[in-house]
């Protein structure tokens, strides 16, 4: 009877937990928009392959297989262009293309294009162990501790090796992995927590190493929930979808009551209608958290439950904000700055079109007077990301970047993304994180 109660009782736990973490039947058309919204932006013909938006389709219940398709094809064929070509392949994007290879069911280990076949597991095992080496010589990982985690998290799910020691060294608390500008990264610290919790899983606590692991992932779950606001975001909003899947995966960690998981997924469906996840990167990350999934679904995605085609035409639209095209122009201030060596502070004032975007302040400052507001971007899933102004040029080995402002108030999205208003104040420093 007694046992017969117990597992009545963990039942209703279960049921309670996962019904409350999901979007509910009135919730769905939303969610649905942002899955519609995210397939159009990623499979149009100029959009770069994108890992992410594969590995959120794949997680989420109803996915477009032609898009998936499209999806897998191109980043089958980046990722062999890159190794063939010796492009840049970071070692968090090499986890994100093994891991959206796998939630595909195509096997990371034999990705082929090209008449080649790459091996992407192998290849991030490599990569992850540059890393541990660059730490180890300058202190400094390649890339930052989000792709550390990602690395991680998918060694840990596709059996790639890696040393597990030198993994719950790699993330023990300390400011400069978890910190960027200053700021606590919710996004990094969700990332180590998933893939520590995953090492957890999968070696059944026997390890040496477990006491380190289980300190790490405490501390990191402090901090985070430091970070959680009153009305349920997480960082900021665009960090709350990943800072729920750490949160759902390590739930025996929270002290009861410490996290409302329903007002903070109630926060953010509230701001689908407005637009705020439009952006297919940003509806990609907080997709999984709509559905009660995580990245650690990964291993375990069922691909022979794969529906038919989304109907784009007759999913649901809702309002999206639009920007209106008006020929009505208005005055932004625009200051270029160096505070890392402080060689140079600029400023001027450019008229722009209503709805025009910061790119487009920083253009028209550059049409009017490129010699002192010149500038260079590169494209990415994210967006035109600032690489140099005035030709000083952002470098990740010094940990410098063009960091974007409003005033003194720094940007939360990219320079393509954010709509100036008439007599905002922008800036770009040039600054370390
Ligand atoms: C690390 C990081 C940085 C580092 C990148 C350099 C490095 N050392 O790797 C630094 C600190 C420089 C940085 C800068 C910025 N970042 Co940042 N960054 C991240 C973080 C934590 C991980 C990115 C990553 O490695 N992804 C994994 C790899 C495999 O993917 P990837 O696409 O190849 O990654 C590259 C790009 O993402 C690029 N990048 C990083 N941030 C941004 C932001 C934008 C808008 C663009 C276009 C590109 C870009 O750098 C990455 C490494 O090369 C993400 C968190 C997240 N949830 O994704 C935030 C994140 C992407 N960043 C964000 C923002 C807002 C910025 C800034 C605009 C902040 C500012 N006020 O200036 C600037 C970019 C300004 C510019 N020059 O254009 C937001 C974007 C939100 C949005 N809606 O657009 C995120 C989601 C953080 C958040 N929760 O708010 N970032």
């Amino acid at each position: 009877m007694r046992i017969m109660l117990g597992f009545l009782f963990l039942l209703l736990i279960q049921t309670q937990c996962c019904f409350g973490c999901a979007v509910s039947e009135e919730q769905r058309p939303q969610m649905t928009y942002l899955l519609n919204k995210m397939v159009q932006a990623a499979t149009a013909p100029e959009a770069l392959p994108n890992p992410s938006v594969l590995l959120a389709l794949q997680l989420a219940p109803d996915h477009s297989n032609s898009a998936k398709h499209i999806l897998l094809q191109r980043i089958a064929q980046d990722a062999v262009d890159r190794v063939q070509n010796g492009k840049s392949f970071s070692s968090g994007l090499v986890a994100l293309y093994a891991l959206a290879h796998q939630a595909s069911c195509s096997d990371p280990r034999k990705v082929s294009a090209k008449g080649t076949t790459l091996d992407l597991v192998q290849l991030l095992e490599k990569k992850f162990e540059m890393e541990l080496e660059n730490i180890k010589t300058t202190g400094n990982s390649l890339s930052n501790y989000y792709q550390l985690g990602l690395c991680v998290l998918t060694l840990c799910q596709l059996q790639g090796s890696f040393s597990v020691s030198k993994t719950a060294d790699l993330f023990t608390p300390d400011q400069k992995k978890y910190y960027l500008g200053g700021h606590f990264s919710v996004d990094i610290a969700s990332l180590a927590v998933l893939a520590q919790i995953c090492i957890q899983t999968r070696d059944n606590a026997t390890l040496p190493e477990a006491n380190v692991i289980t300190a790490n992932i405490q501390w990191l779950l402090n901090i985070t929930l430091k970070q959680k606001r009153s009305d349920g975001v997480i960082g900021n909003l665009y960090s709350t979808g990943e800072a729920m899947q750490a949160l759902s995966v390590a739930s025996e960690y929270l002290a009861p009551g410490s996290w409302n998981c329903s007002q903070t997924l109630n926060k953010v469906v509230s701001e689908i209608p407005k637009g705020t996840f439009d952006h297919p990167m940003v509806a990609a990350q907080l997709l999984p958290s709509l559905q009660d999934r995580t990245y650690l679904d990964v291993s375990t995605v069922n691909c022979s439950l794969e529906t038919d085609d989304l109907n784009l035409a007759v999913l649901p639209t809702i309002l999206s904000i639009t920007q209106h095209q008006s020929s009505n122009r208005f005055k932004v201030k625009y200051t270029v700055t160096d505070s890392v060596s402080n060689t140079f502070t600029d400023s001027t004032e450019v008229f722009v079109p209503k709805g025009s975007v910061f790119l487009g302040v920083m253009e028209a400052a550059q049409e009017k007077d490129p010699k002192r507001f010149r500038f260079t971007y590169a494209n990415s899933t994210w967006g035109p990301y600032i690489t140099s102004v005035r030709g000083l040029v952002a470098d990740n080995s010094k940990r410098t970047y063009w960091q974007l402002f409003s005033g003194e108030t720094p940007l939360s999205k990219g320079a393509g993304e954010y709509v100036v208003s008439d007599g905002e104040n922008m800036v770009v420093k040039f600054t370390t994180y």
